[in-house]
C-alpha cells in the first residue's frame, strides 16, 4: 500500500472471560488509559441486550458514538468463533466511520471458560478471570487459559475478602502457558493499570511492525446456556468445528 494510502485497518483486541469477571470494566479501563494517546473503538456483544454498550457508554470513557454492540441473539461463540460476519461488519463500519482507529476492543459475551475469538475476528486476545471465581480457577485450564495472548487475573483488590492467594494464582496461570504472560489487575491498583496499558501498546507496536501473527487459542469444550424460556430450558446447537458437539 502506498504511504499516502489512507490506512483503515486496527489491532483488533479481544476482551474473553467468564461471565462477570470485569471484562466491560477492563474495556473501559484501557479507554480510559490510552484515549488520549490513540483513536479506539468498541464493540459490545451480548446475547439477548446492549446493556454493556450503554454501561461502557455511560462511563463516559469514550466517544459514545465509537461505542457499538452486537446483540448475537445466541450463544456467544457463534458469534466471535463459528460465524464471526456480524461481528467483522461491525468492526469494519467503526474503522470507516472513525478513520484511522489505533485499536478496536471487541468484547465476547459472558459466557464460561470455554469462549475463545477467531483470529479471523482479532489480532489479540485478553482472558480475563477474577478472584471472586475461586483461587482454583486458574489451574483448570481450557484454550483461553492456557492459550490467549494474556491472561488477566482481576480484581485483586477483592482477595483478601474471599481468601484467594493472588500470587499463587498468577503461577498457577504461568504454569498453564508455558511462558505467556499473566497480570494481575484491578482498576483500584495504578500500577497494574499501567502494566495493562504497556501491554496493549506494545501488543499494538507488535502488530503494526508485523511482529505479531494471531493465533487460535483452540475450539471450546461442550457447555451449556441455561434459558429460561426455552423448552429444554436452554438454547441447542451445534458448533460445527467441534464434530457432534450438540448442546441440550
Ligand atoms: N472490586 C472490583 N470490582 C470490579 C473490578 N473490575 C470490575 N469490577 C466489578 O465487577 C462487576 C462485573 O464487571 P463487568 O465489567 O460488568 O464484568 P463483565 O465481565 O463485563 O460482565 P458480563 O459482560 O456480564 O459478563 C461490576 O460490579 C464491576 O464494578 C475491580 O478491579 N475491582
Ligand atoms: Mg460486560
Amino acid at each position: 500500500m502506498p504511504d499516502s494510502a489512507p490506512r483503515t485497518r486496527s489491532f483488533r483486541l479481544g476482551v474473553a472471560g467468564p461471565v462477570g469477571t470485569g471484562k466491560s470494566s477492563l474495556i473501559a479501563t484501557v479507554c480510559q488509559a490510552l484515549a488520549d494517546d490513540l483513536e479506539l473503538g468498541v464493540i459490545t456483544n451480548d446475547i439477548f441486550t446492549d446493556e454493556d454498550a450503554r454501561m461502557l457508554k455511560a462511563a463516559g470513557v469514550l466517544d459514545a458514538e465509537r461505542i457499538r454492540a452486537v446483540e448475537t441473539g445466541a450463544c456467544p461463540h457463534t458469534a466471535i468463533r463459528d460465524d464471526v460476519t456480524e461481528n467483522l461488519l461491525a468492526v469494519e463500519d467503526l474503522e470507516r466511520d472513525f478513520a484511522p482507529l489505533d485499536v478496536v476492543l471487541v468484547e465476547s459475551g459472558g459466557d464460561n471458560l470455554t469462549a475463545t475469538f477467531s483470529p479471523a475476528l482479532v489480532d489479540a486476545q485478553i482472558f480475563v478471570l477474577d478472584v471472586a471465581g475461586g483461587g482454583d480457577v486458574a489451574r483448570k485450564g481450557g484454550p483461553g487459559i492456557g492459550r490467549a495472548d494474556l491472561l488477566v487475573v482481576n480484581k485483586t483488590d477483592l482477595a483478601p475478602y474471599v481468601g484467594v492467594d493472588v500470587a499463587a494464582m498468577v503461577d498457577d496461570g504461568l504454569a498453564a502457558r508455558e511462558g505467556r504472560p499473566v497480570l494481575a489487575l484491578s482498576r483500584h491498583d495504578q500500577a497494574s493499570v499501567g502494566r495493562l496499558r504497556e501491554w496493549v501498546l506494545s501488543m499494538l507496536e507488535a502488530h503494526v511492525s508485523g511482529r505479531h501473527t494471531p493465533v487460535d487459542p483452540g475450539p471450546m469444550a461442550p457447555h451449556f446456556h441455561a434459558d429460561p424460556d426455552h423448552p429444554d430450558g436452554g438454547l441447542t446447537h451445534t458448533h460445527a468445528h467441534v464434530p457432534g458437539h450438540t448442546h441440550r
